[in-house]
């Protein structure tokens, strides 16, 4: 047990500095605020004392409540930090380097003044975990920046850079960063004596914004409808911003408290929590050794100029890591460069990137038309066609090319890297680097652990789509390896249930309203349906028994590839991305089931989100079953950032365990009899069933579950 305090009072030239010490982010966990008015307290009654300064140890400010003692009871303290530092009568300087983030800037704004850092970000991101700013945040904000552009930053939850800060007027001042703890001492000597003291609570100026535009809170509320569709959190945090400009400070505190209350143990909050953990827990991999010596990766390589080789080659250039581009067709790698500028433009168009930005980035991307002109790269990605000669050959041609300490990574999505690896003479330095589509957009990375692959070249290659800011999830090497593989269900059912009679657009409706941003059948319209038929024309050419889906490919040979023909399960205006339901599929579907024998039938709305979800539940199963995946959490993760699973629902496991293994397991047993082998239930999931365990916290035996 750790007993250094967390925090720290020490008193300089007559100023006393409050300490937060409390690794790794300063956090307000147990002790932290009561540490913060034991000081407070002490430092009012200490007539030498003439100011505070509130600055935290290490690398932060103060990051927030500490988000695991949500799930705790603990006594209310006796007094609240935050109404204390509103009530000492000297002044109290916040000193903010790293972030200061919800409780952290609660506190900050508590203060009488803010000085930060240029580096600094502050930030009130409680909605990004379904609460909202319990600290005050959403009363003082208003009243020191205007409502219009706190409800800007309480209701996205972004990070806001301190010179911003300083303009939007959170900051009064940005200083040196070489020592901000003198910086801040110089500063409180300076306003010591400055009465009366600036208090945030008091100020009405900025409210009158509201009066003026008394519009802009349902105006907000109509502008999130759609992304916030399900979701409690935002409009909560609009209603209490709205509260600020509508009722005294204390009844505006006291609202603020009740719609905190009742947002923090609703599901929507835990399902964040659990999201905001497990993407943390994603990073670690059980038994690698943690003094790994990593090889250096700072530039990069990519084989194959196309849509994906493209993709990946911007995921490089947009952390800034140079990156060439390699095709050995000059017509090919034009076309490339040509849709990485495309792309670029339009994020240019719609202002998400400057020109200068997307010039840079552009300079980062060399293109090559020689293996040789890669050789000195410190990694290599291939992402030519899925075909295992290309790739075999592909990888004789780096492993001769690529200087001895090279990683050498493949983008396949579907083959074998046992194989594929095998054809180099440093199958230790060769895994998977799986992206999912658009390459530079999805945040999902999936490492391929082959079965050479080194311990380094595996955390070198968790450590690099860290590094490009995505999040890095281990998975084993399988058929689909872990996250595809863990969707393959899903798409069978969406297609059988079709078969039985139920259609595109009952389908998709379930899924739009359980949180998916579009539902399945729109999604494969616009990825278009040809790619998934040529993949089943493969698949049936190696295994005769592959069960083919007819009407998928009676749609894509009568020319309704999708989007892209204005044709697929749905029709299309020319130039309208609206889905519209279409009669010839419906006739379609009623011929194919007919002949399939299937009497069509009514499906409730609960039946379409089991067959769809409860498959790939039990296949996540199998999947930790085989040790191809670590924890459940990961592979809930995964379809966070690689399938848009509506976040709010935390994961598919998560989402499972408000239904209970037990009977997932029992209608998974039950359609087993009736449907046959494909819903076999797994063995990991009987067991859990039969101990009434949690889904979520599944763990694979392979690493120490
Ligand atoms: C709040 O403040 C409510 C208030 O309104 C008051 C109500 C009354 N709690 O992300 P990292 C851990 S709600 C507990 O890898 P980075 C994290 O789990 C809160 N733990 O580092 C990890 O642990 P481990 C509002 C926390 O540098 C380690 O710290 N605040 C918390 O990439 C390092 O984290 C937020 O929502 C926490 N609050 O990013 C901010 N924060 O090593 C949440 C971090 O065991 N935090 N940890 O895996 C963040 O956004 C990022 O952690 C931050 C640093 C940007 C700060």
């Amino acid at each position: 047990m750790n007993d250094k305090p967390v925090v720290r009072y020490d008193v300089e030239n007559g100023i006393a500095v409050i300490t937060i010490d409390n690794p790794p982010v300063n956090a307000l966990g147990p002790g932290v605020t009561e540490g913060i008015v034991e000081s407070l307290e002490k430092g009012e009654a200490d007539p030498n004392v003439k100011a505070f300064v509130m600055i935290g140890a290490g690398r932060s400010f103060i990051a927030g409540a500490d988000i695991r003692g949500f799930d705790k009871s603990r006594p209310p303290p006796k007094r609240r930090s935050y109404e204390l530092l509103d009530e000492v009568n000297k002044p109290v300087v916040a000193a903010i380097h790293g972030y200061a983030l919800g409780g952290g800037l609660e506190h900050a704004l508590s203060c009488h003044y803010r000085i930060a850092v240029a580096d600094a970000k502050v930030g009130l991101p409680e909605v990004l975990i379904g609460i909202l700013p319990g600290g005050g945040g959403t009363q003082r904000l208003p009243r020191l920046i205007g409502p219009k552009a706190a409800l800007d930053m309480i209701v996205t939850g972004r990070h806001v850079p301190a010179p911003e800060a300083k303009e939007l007027g959170i900051i009064d001042d940005i200083v040196d960063g070489a020592d901000l703890r003198g910086a801040a001492i110089a500063y409180a000597k300076r306003i010591a004596d400055a009465r009366p003291l600036p208090r945030v609570s008091a100020r009405e100026d900025k409210l009158a914004e509201a009066k003026a535009d008394p519009g802009m809170f349902d105006a907000m509320r109509k502008s999130i409808a759609r992304k916030a569709r399900g979701q409690k959190a935002p409009y909560h945090c609009i209603a209490a911003v709205e509260a600020a400009t509508k009722l005294p400070f204390a009844e505006g505190i006291a609202e603020e408290r009740r719609l905190f209350l009742e947002l923090v143990s609703s599901d929507e909050a835990k399902a964040l929590r659990y999201a905001f953990f497990a993407e943390r827990e994603i990073a670690r991999i059980p038994g690698l050794p943690k003094d790994l010596k990593l090889p250096e990766v700072k530039t990069m390589a990519v084989v194959g100029a196309g849509t994906m080789g493209g993709g990946i080659a911007m995921s490089f250039a947009d952390a800034g890591v140079p990156v060439k581009l390699l095709d050995a067709s000059k017509e090919v790698l034009e076309r490339g460069l040509q849709r990485i500028r495309d792309n670029y433009a339009v994020s240019v168009k719609r202002g998400s990137l400057t020109q200068e930005q997307m010039d840079e980035r552009l300079a980062l991307i060399t293109p090559v038309e020689t293996y040789e002109e890669i050789g000195d790269s410190d990694a290599v990605i291939e992402a030519v066609f899925e075909q295992m000669p290309v790739k075999k050959e592909v990888f004789q041609k780096l492993d001769a090319v690529m200087k001895p300490e090279a990683l050498l990574f493949t983008n396949t999505s579907a083959l074998d890297i046992d194989q594929i690896a095998a054809v180099t003479k440093r199958p230790e330095m060769v895994a998977g680097t799986h992206y999912f589509v658009p390459a530079n957009v999805m945040k999902l990375f999936e490492v391929v652990n082959a079965s050479k692959t080194a311990p380094t070249t595996l955390a070198a290659a968790m450590k690099l789509g860290r590094d490009i800011n995505k999040i890095s999830a281990y998975a084993g090497n399988c058929d689909g390896f872990a996250a595809n593989r863990s969707r393959i269900p899903f798409a069978l059912e969406q297609n059988l249930m079709i078969e039985e009679g139920t259609l595109p657009e009952q389908v998709d409706k379930v899924m739009v309203d359980f949180g998916y941003p579009v539902g399945p059948f729109a999604v494969a319209d616009m990825s278009g349906l040809d790619i998934s038929y040529d993949t089943r024309k493969r698949r049936k050419a190696a295994d005769p028994n592959y069960r083919m889906l007819t009407i998928p490919d009676r749609l894509v040979e009568m020319g309704r590839k999708g989007l892209k023909t204005s044709a697929g399960w749905y029709d299309y205006e020319p130039g309208d991305r609206t889905p519209r339901p279409s009669e010839v599929v419906k006739e379609i579907i009623r011929e194919e089931s007919e002949k399939l024998g299937n009497k069509p039938r009514a499906f409730t709305d609960e039946e379409i989100l089991h067959r769809l979800l409860f498959g790939s539940i039990n296949e996540f199963c199998k999947i930790l079953e085989e040790g191809k995946a670590i924890r459940a959490s990961d592979l809930d993760v995964m379809w966070l950032h690689g399938f848009g699973f509506p976040r709010w629902r935390g994961g598919l496991m998560f989402w499972g365990d408000t239904i209970g293994a037990r009977e997932i397991y029992n209608q998974i047993a039950a359609w087993h009899q009736q449907y046959g082998r494909h819903w076999k239930p797994s063995a990991l999931l009987r067991e859990t069933a039969e101990r009434d365990g949690k889904l979520s916290e599944i763990r694979s035996k392979a690493f120490g579950g």
